[in-house]
């Protein structure tokens, strides 16, 4: 039985996700802890894939009975979300307009125009370039393109940053922690802890709900990656409340089981530190798994510290969830023309 059996789902991605053991990356980071990663990252052939399908599959039901023939979204100008936004409206056959602030002060004289940007416009998208910065929230320049699909005479439907704060944006990852559980049992061991990189807070959301129903949300160890931590984790409690209520978890998700730690989000969101490269390499040059700058390479930078500083006991197997963004890494060729 699953939390999510009364929910409809739009099935945008292949099933369930590899786990992938990467034993010469637990063998570089010596640390007597195994690495292990979940692959969000390879979920589906639409464009890339990534860890917004699985919460796209519970929101595009209710796109589609809405009557809507717009999807309008909102992100980073390197946004991954707007484009499986893109890609979804592309393969269901609806219209798309994505809006893509100026969130990262990074300067390159390609970032608008390869990598996610590039496939959302390949896509069909309208996607509208505007000079606002970072913020996780509702914005004003969102609101401004749902009301002009209205001025056109068509009918929009919302879908808020990272899809996080819309009524079903939690649900797709409390399927994540069921499956996890699931492909476990065919494993014969458990994890001690999963490792997942946070900014809108769905992902992470989705997974603390999911894994409270199997007593072990303390597990799930959020690495952030937005800088503005305390929106975030603000933003994580309103979804987790959200999701637990919709599921029927049947009880309050306490202060003690939502982890996110800020160590490894400088100097900026979108901002790679020497740090999140290195580990960037290291995943690269050891496992060939491809992370970004702006999000897996620094959850990837923070489960290594954290297993070289003694965070995890020894022994602990630990999780990775790679939710995909590599696709970015496109916007960044100047930090890796050596490798
Ligand atoms: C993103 C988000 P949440 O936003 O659900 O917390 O997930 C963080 C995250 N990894 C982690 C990757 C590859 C991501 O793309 N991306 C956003 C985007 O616009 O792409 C929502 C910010």
């Amino acid at each position: 039985m699953s939390l999510l059996d009364r929910f409809e789902r739009y099935p945008l991605t292949f099933g369930k996700t590899a786990i992938e053991h990467l034993p010469r990356l637990t063998e570089a980071v010596g640390a007597e802890v195994e690495f292990y990663a979940k692959r969000e990252d390879c979920n589906s052939g639409l464009a890339f894939g990534g860890n917004k399908l699985r919460k796209l599959e519970y929101i595009m039901p209710d796109a589609i009975a809405s009557g809507a023939d717009t999807l309008v979204s909102i992100g980073g100008v390197q946004s991954n979300h707007t484009r499986m936004v893109a890609a979804t409206a592309a393969k269901i056959g609806m219209k798309c307009v994505v809006i893509q602030e100026k969130w990262v002060p990074h300067y390159d004289a390609v970032y608008d125009r390869v990598g996610n940007i590039m496939m959302t416009r390949l896509m069909g998208a309208d996607s509208r370039l505007v000079d606002d910065g970072f913020d996780i929230g509702i914005r004003k320049s969102w609101e401004d393109a749902i009301q002009s699909v209205k001025d056109a005479g068509g009918k929009p439907y919302a879908i808020p940053a990272g899809a996080s704060v819309h009524k079903y944006g939690g649900l797709g990852y409390v399927g994540f922690a069921e499956e996890v559980a699931e492909q476990e049992t065919k494993l014969g061991f458990k994890f001690d802890y999963i490792v997942v990189c946070v900014v809108t807070g769905s992902t992470q959301g989705g997974m603390i709900v999911g894994f409270a129903a199997q007593d072990r949300a303390d597990r799930v160890i959020g690495i952030d990656a937005s800088g503005t931590l305390d929106q975030t984790r603000a933003q994580v409690r309103e979804i987790v409340d959200n999701a637990a209520d919709l599921v029927g978890l049947g009880r309050r998700v306490r202060d003690d089981e939502i982890h996110i730690n800020p160590d490894y989000a400088y100097p900026a969101y979108g901002v790679p530190s020497e740090e999140t490269n290195d580990a960037i390499r290291l995943a690269a040059k050891t496992e060939a798994m491809m992370t970004d700058p702006v999000y897996e390479g620094k959850s990837m930078q923070g489960m290594i510290d954290l297993a070289k500083k003694g965070f995890f006991p020894k022994g602990s197997k630990v999780l990775y969830a790679h939710l995909g963004g590599a696709p970015a890494l496109n916007g960044y060729s100047y930090y890796y023309r050596d490798g």
